[in-house]
């Protein structure tokens, strides 16, 4: 068996999957909202930062580290897992003193991940990739190293906020001290990857292209980025390593308190996107994939790097080999929950009985879906900004509010990503969301493509595991055909007759492009 987990937002899950018989045979999730409220972060960060600030609790995913293995092994006996893969929220990243590699090998079964690691962490809270405070520092790291054209050139982005070199900046920058006694910066995945695996874990090629730092050609820590962003920087990063390979064995605190086997292996861990790639089948290029979570994401493999021109794309290390793409829209999950309870209503509102209440173009009324700060496009919208009938204006109107969130949102993501040269024949579809056939429906309608679904909703653990396989040799894109097919039930075509190019121009001009 193989274990793959996947360290998000809202919640951590584990996926345990045998690859001879070609199932899954266990999940396990904590929803740190619902079964850790004592940490006071309901979607996952600690609410109210100031000046765009969005940080979480490193503690917190340590404790749902510990629940989710006690789910899973009250379940199965753990020591059937053969490896472990896993993938991180990406751009997060976690700061560790010197004591770190000491106190989770020394580490006591009758203690608690959190409370034994608590002192280790040399930044107390750590920022998240929903974190938009660093505009100064991404202008003062682009200017040094001769615009953000080079820094694109070099890294496969430009210099965003949320990226992890920025955030690292500013630490740097408030607290010098904290920075100076910070042993080593990880993200959330390789973070996850050291703690289960006892050692400073590597970054993936995938993780670590967002971070601002990585000279994508190379695949290697870049001389230039790093000076443009803080002192001494080289000696703080673990170093980089295929995802999927193997970094080292499972450590003796897992062993003793949940019953692996102390053969069991550890895989470099990738972020959430790469890992959903590889658990959508979707590693080989061309294949696109929209997964509506937290955050929207619009991915796909390419064969060579290209960026894109107005800079939000990002380009990034695919666990398969070679490159992906993608494109982030903050306003996801986040934007359908607001609207939802601003209506009073349920999810079933945005299924397709209740979108049928309206149609495609939604008679003119059209809705930028921002909630909070966007970063597809970068704007500090603080609520949606409606245009249509008067009633609609008023936020009236329940079904035609649903309606206009969702094509606003499929609409900003078409806009976004043309750059990426890829007119999808068929789309891939995951994520929470993917479920509501209506949703589904509004993203072939808008995209003017087939979407198909797996059966699986959880395609980055899936992935993780999948990756988990390789530090065995298991072939990856076999095993892809084998536990990624697309439910034919589960297809929703394009309604014929319908077409959002003249939506699509409106849209542009609403947003003011
Ligand atoms: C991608 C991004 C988000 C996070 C959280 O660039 O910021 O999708 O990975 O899921």
């Amino acid at each position: 068996m193989y274990l793959g987990f996947d360290s998000s937002t809202q919640s951590l899950s584990g996926m345990i999957i045998d690859p001879v018989s070609g199932e899954i045979v266990l999940e396990k999730s904590v929803n740190f909202g619902n079964d850790l409220p004592h940490y006071g972060a309901p979607s996952g960060f600690i609410p109210n930062g100031t000046a765009g600030e969005v940080h979480s609790d490193p503690r917190m995913w340590l404790e749902a580290l510990d629940e989710v293995l006690k789910r899973l092994s009250a379940e199965i006996d753990l020591s059937c897992v053969k490896a472990i893969g896993g993938s991180g929220q990406q751009h997060g990243s976690v700061y560790l003193d010197e004591t770190f590699e000491d106190r989770i090998r020394n580490a006591n079964v009758a203690d608690h991940l959190a409370s034994i690691l608590a002192p280790s962490f040399s930044r107390k809270t750590s920022p998240i990739w929903m974190d938009t405070s660093t505009g100064q520092q991404c202008r003062e790291m682009a200017d040094a190293v001769g615009g953000n054209e080079e820094v694109c050139r070099i890294t496969g982005s430009v210099a965003i906020e949320r990226f992890t070199g920025s955030q690292i900046r500013k630490f740097y920058q408030v607290d010098p001290a904290g920075y100076a006694n910070t042993a080593k910066i990880h993200l959330v995945s390789s973070f996850m990857c050291s703690v289960l695996s006892a050692s400073h874990a590597p970054i993936d090629f995938g993780d670590g292209a967002g971070m601002n730092l990585m000279n994508l050609a190379q695949c290697a820590w870049d001389a230039k980025m790093l000076e443009a962003t803080a002192p001494q920087l080289i000696k703080k990063l673990p170093s980089l390593a295929a995802s999927g390979s193997s970094c080292g064995l499972v450590g003796a605190y897992f062993v003793k308190k949940y019953g692996f086997s102390p053969s069991c292996k550890v895989g470099v861990f990738t972020g959430d996107n790469p890992a959903s790639l590889v658990g959508m089948g979707a590693t080989a290029a061309g294949q696109v994939v929209i997964s509506l979570g937290t955050s929207d994401t619009f991915f796909a493999g390419m064969n060579a790097a290209h960026t894109d021109p107005r800079g939000f794309g990002h380009v990034f290390g695919n666990p398969g080999g070679g490159y992906m793409c993608l494109v982030c829209f903050r306003n996801g999950s986040l934007a359908r929950e607001a609207l939802r309870d601003e209506l009073s209503t349920d999810w079933n509102a945005f299924d397709t009985g209740g979108l049928s209440q309206t149609q495609p173009g939604n008679e003119g009324n059209m809705m930028l879906p921002f909630y909070g700060p966007e970063i597809t496009p970068r704007r500090d919208f603080s609520g949606p900004i409606r245009q249509g009938s008067e009633d609609f204006e008023a936020g009236h109107n329940a079904t035609t509010q649903i309606r206009a969130l969702l094509e606003g949102q499929f609409l900003n993501m078409r806009l976004h990503t043309d750059w990426i040269g890829i007119a999808p024949e068929k789309i891939r579809l995951t994520g929470g969301a993917s479920r509501s056939n209506g949703i589904a429906q509004v993203v072939a309608d808008v995209f003017h493509a087939p979407v198909e679904r797996l059966s699986i909703a959880n395609s980055a653990a899936l992935g993780a595991a999948l990756l988990a396989t390789t530090t065995d040799g298991y072939d990856l894109l076999a095993l892809q055909k084998v536990f990624c097919q697309p439910s034919q039930d589960a297809m929703i075509l394009p309604a014929p007759g319908v077409n959002y190019d003249v939506p699509l121009k409106q849209f542009a001009v609403l947003l003011g492009n």
